[in-house]
């Protein structure tokens, strides 16, 4: 199974601690079966021939059996709890470095409430399974096998009763897991739903009151919980009726013993402790087919976490992140070049969303793009830093295509402030530095300036240190695009992309930022995605779009001249400047 493929990297890595576990496992198997024959011994010579002596030297040896028995489990436990921990932690971050080297698509194709179930809950299912495997469930067959083959060889008599119990007990189980497996894995999807729903209402809190939505919630959450409800107690029904029927099975045989044995006696075949370390052999039996079945519980819960990790490792990253590129040098002036440019969410076969786009803009250039909503504007600039692989034609920086420079490279020489405003917990300060790691108060002050943001921020008491909320939730949503101005700003980019972000900022303090950026964008190649006609007019040049083509491209007075599409957006918001 390809799915599994990623176990075989902490095969190797823990394989010896493994193994050495599975020696202390065993010590530890072997001590628990020795004991009941060692009993036997005592009570059919030591207690029947009255020699005291016979049973302090045999006493002795069952206490020193004992104590290597706990000594090579207090082993195993220290081990096998070490391992699994750091089993888990290990598959954890190797997740979670996995899931950042995604490509959008890749992201847009796995559900993000469940990537997130999956780091955690799945990872640790993995890792108590592994820790199961390592302290009970190696010790269950051996035990199993062992108790076996000592009872038969202490009295093959006897030995019958094991051949009638061992197997119905051996049907119940697999009965047991064939009607068991498919339910265990809807308890698993069930619970899975429930995260969605509560992690979707979550994230979508604001809209649900306002839209007072909460009986509508309250039954989407109500159903779902309702559904892991059901399928957890049918798993479990099924459960116990099980057991028991396991316990009486083997209860049964323990009658048999005691009645053959109590014959054989009589007859002077048995002895009275065989009859007693036969039981225990029994009992023995018995527990670790209970422990199998229950490791086999944890296995089914574990290994559907394993198929939904395996499918992350196994996603293919689309853009092909070609390592050691052939070292090529960007000549750092900010030239892009779309020629031919065509693309759709969904690959090849999809429906696209820009069709056959080309346009240049030189160095220093300011381009301004306006067109209706989704008309492809951010899918648009999104390519440049290549976020999304395109479907034909090729993106050029400085005369490179982008597929041949490094992403890391191609990132850092681009500032994307997006559409959607994303900031992070911690300071206002931290989240201005996301843009350059390194950089002095003063330069974050600089771009915080130059994105009319440092007014704002002064005014709070705690200034650049105020702690932003999960997602900038204490700033409004002026605020936030200006912040994420300022964190592209401090980057000192070579191309600039500013997706819509000043849509939510007033009229006033956008002609600010504008002013400011004029400047500041004199040396830089930018792209300004706008609604307000105003936002561009004074771009060196302006790309109207229209239903992922580019209309029209020209300067404000030439587009007034040639484009009707650009006259009518701009009589439409004639008198809104
Ligand atoms: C253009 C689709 C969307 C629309 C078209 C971002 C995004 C867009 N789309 C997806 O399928 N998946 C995505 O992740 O692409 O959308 P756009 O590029 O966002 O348009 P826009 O920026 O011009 O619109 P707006 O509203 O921001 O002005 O059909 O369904
Ligand atoms: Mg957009």
């Amino acid at each position: 199974m390809r799915t599994w493929a990623f176990l075989h990297r902490y095969k190797t890595k823990y394989g010896r601690q493994f193994l050495v576990a599975a020696l202390f496992v065993t010590i530890e198997a072997t001590c628990d079966l020795l004991l009941p024959t060692i009993m036997s011994k005592i009570i059919d010579i030591g207690v029947a021939g009255r020699r005291t002596d016979y049973i302090l030297s045999q006493g002795a040896l069952m206490v020193f059996i004992t104590a290597c028995g706990a000594l090579a489990a207090s082993l195993r436990n220290v081990i096998s709890s070490k391992v699994s921990q750091q089993f888990g932690a290990d598959l954890r971050s190797d997740l979670y470095e996995k899931i950042q080297m995604l490509a959008f698509t890749n992201i847009d194709n796995l559900n993000r409430s469940s990537l997130i179930t999956r780091i955690t809950n799945d990872v640790n299912q993995v890792q108590l399974l592994a820790n199961g495997l390592m302290r009970i469930s190696l010790k269950a067959p051996l035990l199993c096998i062992g108790s076996l083959v000592m009872a038969i060889n202490l009295n093959p008599r006897l030995a019958v009763v094991l051949v009638l119990v061992v197997p119905v007990v051996a049907l119940l189980i697999a009965i047991n897991i064939k009607i068991g497996f498919p339910r265990f894995v809807g308890v698993q999807a069930a619970l899975d739903r429930v995260n969605a729903v509560m992690r979707e209402y979550l994230s979508g809190i604001r809209v649900v009151k306002a839209f007072k939505r909460f009986a509508y919630e309250q039954e989407k959450f109500a159903a779902a919980n309702q559904e892991l409800q059901e399928k957890s107690a049918g798993a479990i029904r099924l459960m116990s009726v099980f057991s028991p029927s396991i316990a009486l099975t083997v209860n049964l045989g323990v009658v048999m013993v005691l009645w053959m044995g109590g014959l054989g006696i009589h007859a002077g075949q048995v002895q009275a402790g065989h009859i007693i370390a036969f039981i225990n052999y029994m009992t023995q039996i018995l527990v670790s087919l209970m422990i199998m079945f229950l490791i086999f519980n944890n296995f089914v819960r574990a290994k559907a976490s394993i198929v939904r990790i395996g499918e992350v490792f196994d996603q293919q990253n689309d853009a092909k992140w070609v390592t050691g590129y052939a070292g090529t040098q960007l000549v750092d002036n900010g030239r892009i070049d779309f020629e031919n440019v065509s693309f759709s969410y969904d690959g090849f076969g999809g429906q696209p969303v820009l069709k056959d786009i080309s346009l240049t803009c030189l160095p220093g250039q300011t381009i301004g793009i306006i067109g209706s909503t989704g008309a492809g504007k951010t899918s648009l600039v999104n390519l440049i830093p290549r976020f999304y692989e395109i479907t034909a034609g090729s993106i050029k920086i400085d005369g490179h295509d982008i597929t041949e420079i490094n992403p890391g490279q191609l990132r850092e020489k681009i500032a994307l402030v997006p559409q959607q405003a994303v900031l992070f917990t911690g300071t206002i300060m931290e989240n201005i530095r996301w843009g350059k790691e390194n950089a002095a108060a003063h330069e974050v002050e600089a771009a915080a300036k130059l994105a009319a943001a440092h007014d704002f921020i002064m005014s709070f008491p705690e200034g650049y240190n105020t702690l932003l909320g999960q997602g900038g939730v204490n700033l409004s949503g002026g605020q936030k695009q200006r912040l994420a101005i300022a964190r592209a700003l401090v980057r000192k980019p070579t191309i600039l992309i500013l997706d819509d972000c000043t849509s939510a900022v007033d009229v006033v303090t956008e002609e600010k930022i504008k002013a400011a950026l004029n400047q500041y964008a004199n040396q830089l190649t930018c792209l300004i995605v706008a609604q307000r006609i105003s936002s561009v007019l004074a771009a060196d040049k302006i790309a109207v779009m229209e239903q992922g083509t580019i209309a029209a491209c020209g300067t404000h007075s030439e587009l007034l001249a040639s484009s009707g599409i650009y006259r009518e957006i701009v009589q439409s918001q004639r008198g809104r400047r």
